[in-house]
C-alpha cells in the first residue's frame, strides 16, 4: 500500500504543501530533469497538524499531463515571439538592403542636357563639361544643322591639306534690335559658351518651347529663349538659350561662324492666341 501513497505534510503555520511522487514514479526520472516533488501554495491559516495517507496517483498524472501542457504552451508562445522577431529583424534588414541598393543604382542613373550660352550648370547638377559652342558656317550649303558644345579641351586630329571646314566657332549674332527684351549685357559677336550637365536621379529632360514655366511634377534646370540661324541663311536646330547668357571670353571681333538670332513668332499657322505675334520664344528646360 505504502507504494503507492506519498506522504502530505502540512505543518503549523507551513505555507507550503509538500507533494511527493510515488516511488514508482520517482524512480522513472534521472538527474536534474527529475521532477518528483512539487511545491505549491498552500492556504493562510491553516495551523493545526495534518497527517494523512492520500492516493495522489491521478493528482500526479494530471500535474504532469497539466505542467506538459503549459511547457507546450509556453514553448510554442516562445517560438511564435522568437520567430516573429526573427521574421522582423530579417525584414528590416532586406527592406534596408533594397533602399540602399535603389539609393546606389538611382546614384549612377540621370539625364543630360547642354546648357547653352552658360559656362557652368544650375545647382544640383553636376558639370560634364564646359566649352565653346560651335557648328557650320551660317551659310554653307552643306554639314550639320545642329549646335555643338566643343570642349575646352579638345583632342585634336592630324592637319589635313583638303578642306570641308564646316566646324566654326558660334557667335551670338543679337544686336539691340534683335536682343530679347529679357535679356541684358551686350552680346553682338561675342563668342559662346556652354555647359554640359548632368542632373542624378531623373529619367526625363524635355525642352518646352513658348513657356518659361515646366509642368506640374517637372524640375526646371534654366529658362530663356528660342533662338535659331537667321531666316535668311542656312537653317540650324533650335537652341534653348539661357536667360542669363554670358560671354565666352572678352573678345568681341567679327567672325561669324555658327550663329545665333533670337527668332519670333509668325501668326498663320500657329494659332494666335494662345500664341502672339511677332512675340520673343520662351523656352524652359525640365526634368524629372
Ligand atoms: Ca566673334
Ligand atoms: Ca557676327
Amino acid at each position: 500500500m505504502a507504494r503507492n501513497f506519498c506522504w502530505i505534510n502540512i505543518g503549523v503555520c507551513c505555507m507550503l504543501l509538500t507533494v511527493r511522487i510515488p516511488s514508482s514514479l520517482a524512480s522513472e526520472c534521472n538527474g536534474d530533469s527529475c521532477r518528483d516533488v512539487i511545491t505549491m501554495p498552500l492556504l493562510d491559516d491553516m495551523k493545526a497538524t495534518l497527517k494523512a495517507d492520500l492516493d495522489v496517483t491521478n493528482m500526479n498524472n494530471h500535474l504532469k499531463a497539466y505542467i506538459e501542457q503549459q511547457i507546450q504552451k509556453g514553448v510554442k508562445t516562445a517560438m511564435k515571439d522568437i520567430m516573429g522577431q526573427l521574421i522582423d529583424n530579417k525584414l528590416e534588414v532586406v527592406n534596408a538592403t533594397i533602399v540602399a541598393t535603389i539609393i546606389e543604382e538611382l546614384e549612377r542613373y540621370g539625364v543630360t542636357y547642354v546648357r547653352w550660352e552658360r559656362k557652368g550648370c544650375p545647382d544640383g547638377a553636376e558639370l560634364v563639361y564646359t566649352g565653346q559652342a560651335g557648328g557650320n558656317y551660317y551659310d554653307h550649303k552643306g554639314g550639320g544643322v545642329n549646335y555643338l558644345c566643343l570642349p575646352n579641351d579638345p583632342e585634336n586630329g592630324e592637319h589635313q591639306s583638303s578642306t570641308n571646314s564646316q566646324l566654326y566657332g558660334a557667335e551670338y549674332q543679337i544686336f539691340k534690335n534683335q536682343k530679347p527684351h529679357g535679356m541684358s549685357g551686350s552680346l553682338g559677336n561675342r563668342e559662346v559658351p556652354c555647359g554640359v550637365c548632368h542632373r542624378k536621379r531623373r529619367s526625363s529632360v524635355i525642352t518646352v518651347p513658348g513657356r518659361k514655366t515646366c509642368y506640374e511634377d517637372w524640375n526646371p534646370e534654366y529658362n530663356g529663349y528660342l533662338m535659331a540661324a537667321h531666316n535668311d541663311y542656312k537653317r540650324t536646330d533650335y537652341a534653348c538659350i539661357d536667360v542669363n547668357a554670358e560671354q565666352f571670353d572678352s573678345k568681341s571681333s567679327d567672325e561669324n561662324g555658327a550663329l545665333f538670332y533670337p527668332i519670333r513668332t509668325k501668326c498663320g499657322s500657329l494659332r494666335c492666341p494662345p500664341f502672339k505675334e511677332h512675340a520673343d520664344v520662351l523656352c524652359v528646360v525640365c526634368t524629372k
